[in-house]
């Protein structure tokens, strides 16, 4: 048996570069501050913050890694919890141009697609798995309207068009703001922490 052989699934973790008035953007801070992890082989990819761009980079490497999982983050300034997103919606309305300038309107992503998609990583598992290590989780109805629902839509309707054996969701975590604030509910390692234990469970979901 080759020696380099992984066992366990192979997940592909994306997060975005910095947008809006922010210099940085935590969702690839942590995505890109976890370490590699037993049982798992997980690629991570940068975004940047464009409908259109983020999701030809993302689908393009989803056919070239074949991953098992897909786990997208993104950052929701506004929020105080690791967010697990029930559902992406067929709808592109921008308030602000993404980082390519371009601004859609009130448009259908997908003619052809469905309403909305739900996500389909096991995100019940990961919140009472978070919430049992006092990890400040929730459950999300809705991913917005702007790149991050774009891209987690764009991607399950990849998925389900193509008929491919990956499950693929969203997670939005608060903005850096939120995280240094002193009443903050969630810091940086609380943020690493509860990333580690979502990848532990989608390693502990495909074993079973
Ligand atoms: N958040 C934005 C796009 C990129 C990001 O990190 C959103 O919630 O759509």
């Amino acid at each position: 048996m080759p020696a380099s052989v992984t066992v366990g699934p192979n997940i592909l973790l994306t997060g975005f570069e910095p947008f809006g008035q922010c210099n940085v953007n935590t969702s690839w801070e942590v995505v890109a501050s976890i370490p590699g992890l037993p049982g798992m082989a997980l690629t991570k990819l940068l975004l940047p913050v464009a409908f259109k761009a983020s999701v030809e980079i993302l689908l393009q490497k989803i056919d070239e890694l074949r991953p098992d999982f897909v786990v997208s983050l993104g950052q929701a300034s506004s929020r105080d919890t690791f967010s697990l997103e029930r559902v992406a919606v067929n709808i592109a309305d921008a308030r602000q141009p993404d980082n390519e300038g371009y601004r859609p309107q009130n448009l259908v992503i997908s003619p052809a697609g469905q309403r909305q998609y739900a996500s389909t990583l096991p995100i019940f598992d990961i919140f009472h798995t978070l919430q049992s290590h006092g990890i400040p989780v929730s459950l999300s109805d809705s991913a917005g309207t702007y790149v991050c629902n774009h891209l987690m839509y764009s991607t399950l309707h990849y998925i389900t068009v193509k008929e491919l054996p990956v499950k693929a969701g969203f997670i939005h975590v608060p903005g850096i703001a939120r995280l240094s604030a002193a009443n903050a509910t969630l810091n940086m390692e609380a943020m690493q922490k509860a990333l580690v234990l979502t990848l532990e469970t989608l390693r502990d979901e495909f074993a079973r």
